[in-house]
């Protein structure tokens, strides 16, 4: 299917609105409509004509979107197939005649008060002088390099330049263990490594260079590492002809780089997430589509205007980093603020002095930061003047209807929007989400589709359902962020996605649709766990505690924790004849933390006799969540158990977690 070109001249262009004071196009309900309307109608058209507005095209597209939830089995879906484009021209060289001296990033440092501004201009030029510095390298197109850092505004430097040379980014979260690490080096093959000798997080240095050079003893694949000086008084080991410091090679780089034109499709990065079962997926964002998507949502969610100061507060390890603190800001030549500490560092008003500070007018964060702050009480909020704030996000797990009313009374001084915005790593941006100010809210509800976005709910029978009701969500029609396949396994991406509901995208989350047609996400209908808004799967924790010689079996599960969302319980069966004393306990959180990372923890480790198998063997986990959430008397139908003695013990075992 190919649309011709769509020049509706009744979509304002956005520069226009940018001088009337927002970048939006949706600003009351019957907009919201209509752009719906038109994006179900006629996507092909709807998405050339915002693609055009929003993104610097070298070739404009003329075609739309190529493909269904069908045809994705031999290969993945396109949009704007024929356009060509370098995603740093629209995030930074066409910002330069406009906005060359405007604020791009402003970062604030682990220490209050420690901040960097880097205007459009100088954003460009060390962009332009790291990707030099990168080909110095030997990075080509298409080549792979991994990003293993903190918040300084070098990651955002080090994720423009590769995708300045048409490589491809791949950002690994600091947390993540050298393990970790390894895998995604290895599954990606990358050739460079981009890190800093340490990072900083409350105080504590983390040692970013360290475990870079565990992970890649004995890889050959890496042909060099850069390194960013975050603290010159921290020793860190280099190896010659491999590694080479960032002050020595970047910054004597050239200022000019022309950028490397690539192909709509061509990817611009692989994020690793976690699934159901096995290993990470690096998941394939391509250049055009999710720069439109970014920049589209980025804009419309926000209502975002020109002297917006626009903070979120997420890693740029995760998909909320890529998608709004570099590539939809910079897009939209707004400026983005960066964050390098936590939320309570050096104390719990450490947000909202920043609000202050900074005069942020969009604020942007976790419902579990939200929770952990606002247990303090208002106290730490009325600190601080917040009268710039005008709209507040929350993203990465539902938020409850208390932390929502707090964020909206407590900060947000019933002035503000709160748009609780649902979306992936795998739909690139935004998908279900109130659209600041058009959108009636309901606390706890992401409330309403994106345009472009078509939700299915399906029930147990595999049905989509009409009207009210609860369901598996699904999505039925490809939107241009969607990512478009995992790096090296098309058959996976097909298999994870697009069979459970032959003919939907399958988003892994359990949904309500009320009588108003607003979407209530319940949570994961999988094995996935969101622990304080991080996405983990039980197989990873499960396959690094198999892996201690003591241990014979493990099964983890989630269960309501009411700071962090879910917490992790672990049922471990010791080998015959081992005891399980405090050693093998640390020894087991050791393994959990080397195979993961710092972010991964276990909450409650349960030493069981056995595991509840069916009599074919399978594990039944629905019992172990039952148990996990305090519900022993809720576990169903158990006569298909090997041994039902075993429930037995377990509940008795889990008592001792209160
Ligand atoms: C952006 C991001 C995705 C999973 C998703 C869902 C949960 C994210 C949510 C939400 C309820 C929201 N999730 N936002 N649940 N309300 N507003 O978080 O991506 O790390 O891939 O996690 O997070 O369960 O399926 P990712």
């Amino acid at each position: 299917m190919t649309t011709a070109v769509d020049e509706r001249p009744d979509i304002i262009d956005v520069d226009d609105r940018v001088r009337e004071g927002s970048t939006s196009q949706i600003q009351d309900m019957p907009a919201y409509r209509e752009h719906w309307s038109r994006g179900e109608a006629d996507p092909s058209g709807y998405w050339l004509a915002q693609t055009k507005q929003r993104v610097h095209w070298r070739k404009a597209p003329t075609q739309g979107l190529e493909g269904d939830c069908w045809s994705v089995c031999d290969g993945p879906i396109t949009w704007f197939a024929d356009g060509e484009l370098n995603v740093t021209e629209s995030c930074l060289d066409r910002q330069l005649a406009k906005r060359g001296d405007k604020v791009a990033i402003v970062w604030e440092g682990d220490e209050p008060g420690d901040v960097r501004e880097l205007t459009y201009k100088e954003l460009h030029a060390e962009v332009c002088r790291c990707a030099n510095a990168l080909r110095e390298l030997g990075l080509k197109k298409g080549e792979r390099a991994i990003i293993y850092m903190g918040m300084v505004p070098e990651a955002a430097v080090a994720m423009l330049a590769c995708a300045r040379l048409g490589a491809v980014h791949s950002v690994v979260f600091g947390g993540f263990s050298a393990e970790a690490l390894r895998d995604r080096v290895r599954d990606c093959g990358a050739s460079v490594v981009i890190t800093q000798d340490v990072g900083k997080r409350g105080s504590k240095n983390i040692p970013l260079k360290a475990t870079t050079d565990q992970a890649l003893e004995g890889e050959a694949g890496v042909e060099a590492v850069l390194v960013y000086q975050r603290d010159a008084s921290v020793e860190v080991a280099m190896k010659a002809g491999r590694d080479h410091w960032w002050h020595e090679t970047v910054s004597p780089a050239s200022a000019e780089c022309e950028a490397v034109v690539c192909k709509a499709e061509d990817p611009l990065f692989v994020l690793y997430t976690s699934g159901s079962t096995g290993r990470p997926k690096g998941l394939v964002h391509t250049c055009g589509g999710y720069l439109t998507w970014t920049a589209y949502t980025h804009a419309v969610t926000f209502d975002l205007r020109e002297d917006d100061v626009y903070a979120c507060v997420a890693d740029i390890g995760w998909i909320t980093g890529h998608s709004y603190i570099v590539y939809g800001p910079l897009c939209n030549g707004a400026t983005s603020l960066m964050f390098e500490s936590v939320p309570t560092y050096p104390d719990v008003d450490r947000y909202w002095d920043m609000v202050a500070r900074h005069k942020i007018t969009i604020f942007y964060t976790a419902p579990t930061a939200i929770r952990v702050l606002a247990a303090q009480g208002p106290g730490p909020v009325r600190k601080h003047d917040l009268s710039s704030l005008r709209v507040l996000g929350t993203v990465g797990e539902p938020i409850d209807p208390v932390a929502w009313r707090w964020y909206y009374e407590v900060v947000g001084q019933e002035r503000c929007a709160v748009v609780d915005t649902w979306w992936q790593t795998e739909t690139g941006g935004h998908c279900i989400t109130p659209i600041a100010p058009a959108t009636p809210e309901k606390p706890g509800s992401a409330t309403l589709p994106m345009p472009g976005i078509m939700p299915v709910l399906v029930n147990e029978h595999g049905r989509p359902m009409v009207g009210p009701g609860e369901g598996r969500l699904c999505i039925a029609h490809p939107w241009p962020g969607m990512a478009r396949t995992v790096w090296g396994d098309h058959a996976r991406y097909v298999m994870t996605y697009f069979t459970t509901f032959p003919g939907f995208y399958f988003t892994g989350d359990g949904c309500r649709r009320d009588a108003d047609g607003y979407y209530w996400i319940t949570g994961r209908v999988d094995d996935v766990l969101n622990v304080s808004g991080h996405r983990m799967g039980t197989a990873e924790f499960e396959a690094a505690l198999i892996a201690i010689d003591e241990l014979a079996e493990a099964a983890v599960v989630g269960y309501p924790h009411a700071v962090k969302g879910q917490g992790v319980h672990a049922y471990v069966v010791a080998q015959p004849g081992v005891e399980a004393d405090d050693a093998l306990t640390a020894k087991a959180h050791e393994a959990v933390r080397g195979s993961i990372g710092a972010h991964a923890r276990i909450d409650r480790l349960q030493y069981v006799p056995g595991l509840p198998k069916t009599r074919s063997g399978k594990c039944m986990r629905r019992i172990l969540r039952k148990i996990a959430e305090g519900e022993p008397d809720k576990l169903g139908d158990v006569s298909t158990l090997a041994d039902p003695s075993v429930v037995d013990a377990i509940i008795e075992g889990a008592k001792s977690f209160g």
